[in-house]
C-alpha cells in the first residue's frame, strides 16, 4: 500500500442525514468526538469552516474568536492532527443571501471582507495558511440581477483584501458551477485560475478541485486536476463522486465511475501530489440510510478505495502501455485498462 498520501475531511461530513426533504435521522456527534474518529478513520488533516472553529464567531470581538481558535488549536495538536485550511461560510447568514462579496449591498461586500479576515485570524492560530473560496452563493438566479462585469472585480477585491491583511496568507478557490445558484461566477478551474492571475500576488492565489463540481460542470475531473498540475495550482481535491447531472451528490469515491477514479489518481500520481505534501480531502456524504454507527465508512472506504487505486495506477503494465501508445492502438490500451481495473 501507497503511504506517503495523507488525508483530510471537514467535520461536515459526518453528519446526521438531514436533507431539504427531510430532518435528521442520526444524533448528532459533537465536535470533539469528531477528533477522535480522525486517526482512527486514517486521516490527519482537518478541513475547517471559520465557525466549525468558532461557532458564534459573529458574536465575538476578534480577540476572543482568536482565544477560541487557539483552545481548537490545542485539542488538534491532543489528537495529533493538523488543520489543513479554512473556508469562511458566507452562505448561510442573511448578509450573505444574495452573495457576499459580490452582493448588490456595499455593506453586506464589507461584512464579507471582514469576516474573511477574522476567517485568516481563526487559519493563524490554527497553524495553517490555506484559505479555501467555495463561492456557494456568488452568482445569480437570474441574469438580470447583477452586473456580472463587476461580480468579478469584487472577487478580486475580496481577495486582495486577504492577501494585504497578511502577507502570508493563502487561497485555494474551489469551483462549482451551479447549486445553490442557478449560476455561480467561478464554475471551472479556468475561471479560477484566471481570476488568481488577476489578484494582487498570483503566487498566492491557487485552486481546489472537486470531483462531484467538475462533473456537474460537464467536465473530466482528472482533466481539471491536470491542468491545475500544469499550472502548479492544484493545492487540495475534494474527491468524492456524482452520478450524473443531479444534486451534488459527495458520493464514495469512486462509487459511481470507478474508471474516472483510477484517472483523478493516475493523474495525482503523474503529477506527483503526494510530494507536494498537499492533502487528499475526501468531501463525501453518508447515505441518510446508514445507521449511526456505520455512518463513518463512507470516509474509511474513500481512502481504502484511493490506496488501491493508486496500486492500480502503480502496477498498470509500462510496456504495454508504451506499445499501445507507440502503436497509435488506443483499442488495445483501453481494453488493457479495463481488464488491469478488474483484476483480470
Ligand atoms: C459545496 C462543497 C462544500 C465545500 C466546503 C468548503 C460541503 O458543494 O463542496 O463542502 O467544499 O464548504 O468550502
Ligand atoms: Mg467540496
Amino acid at each position: 500500500m501507497a503511504a506517503e498520501y495523507r488525508f483530510s475531511f471537514g467535520p461536515w461530513n459526518i453528519h446526521s442525514g438531514a436533507d431539504p426533504f427531510g430532518p435528521p435521522v442520526r444524533p448528532s456527534v459533537s465536535f470533539a468526538e469528531k477528533l477522535k474518529l480522525y486517526k482512527q478513520l486514517g486521516f490527519d488533516g482537518v478541513q475547517f469552516h471559520d465557525d466549525d472553529a468558532v461557532p458564534d464567531m459573529e458574536e465575538l470581538a476578534p480577540a476572543e474568536i482568536e482565544r477560541q481558535a487557539k483552545e481548537v488549536k490545542k485539542m488538534l495538536d491532543g489528537e495529533g492532527l493538523v488543520a489543513e485550511f479554512v473556508a469562511p461560510r458566507l452562505w448561510e447568514d442573511p448578509r450573505g443571501i444574495d452573495g457576499a462579496f459580490t452582493s448588490n449591498d456595499p455593506q453586506c461586500r464589507a461584512w464579507a471582507v471582514e469576516r474573511l479576515k477574522r476567517c485568516n485570524d481563526i487559519a493563524n492560530a490554527l497553524g495553517t495558511r490555506l484559505h479555501v473560496l467555495w463561492l456557494a452563493r456568488e452568482g445569480t438566479y437570474i441574469r438580470e440581477a447583477k452586473n456580472a462585469i463587476q461580480a468579478h472585480q469584487h472577487l478580486i477585491d475580496a481577495i486582495n483584501a486577504l492577501l494585504e491583511y497578511d502577507p502570508h496568507a493563502e487561497v485555494a478557490i474551489e469551483p462549482k458551477p451551479n447549486e445553490p445558484m442557478d449560476h455561480a461566477y467561478i464554475p471551472t478551474i479556468g475561471h479560477a485560475l484566471a481570476l488568481a492571475e488577476r489578484t494582487a500576488d498570483p503566487g498566492r492565489v491557487g485552486g481546489l478541485i472537486e470531483t462531484a463540481h467538475a462533473l456537474l460542470a460537464g467536465l473530466d475531473p482528472s482533466d481539471e486536476m491536470a491542468f491545475a498540475l500544469a499550472l502548479g495550482k492544484l493545492w487540495s481535491v475534494h474527491l468524492n463522486d456524482q452520478n450524473g447531472l443531479k444534486f451534488d451528490q459527495d458520493k464514495t469515491f469512486g462509487s459511481a465511475n470507478l474508471r474516472a477514479a483510477f484517472n483523478q489518481v493516475r493523474v495525482l500520481e503523474l503529477g506527483g501530489y503526494a510530494g507536494t505534501g498537499r492533502f487528499v480531502g475526501l468531501d463525501v456524504k453518508a447515505m441518510r440510510t446508514q445507521k449511526p454507527e456505520a455512518a463513518q465508512k463512507h470516509l474509511a472506504n474513500s481512502r481504502e478505495i484511493f490506496l488501491l487505486l493508486v496500486e492500480k495506477v502503480r502496477t498498470f503494465p509500462r510496456d504495454v502501455e508504451r506499445q499501445c501508445i507507440a502503436d497509435r492502438d488506443y483499442e488495445a490500451l483501453e481494453l488493457a485498462v479495463l481488464k488491469h481495473l478488474v483484476g483480470s
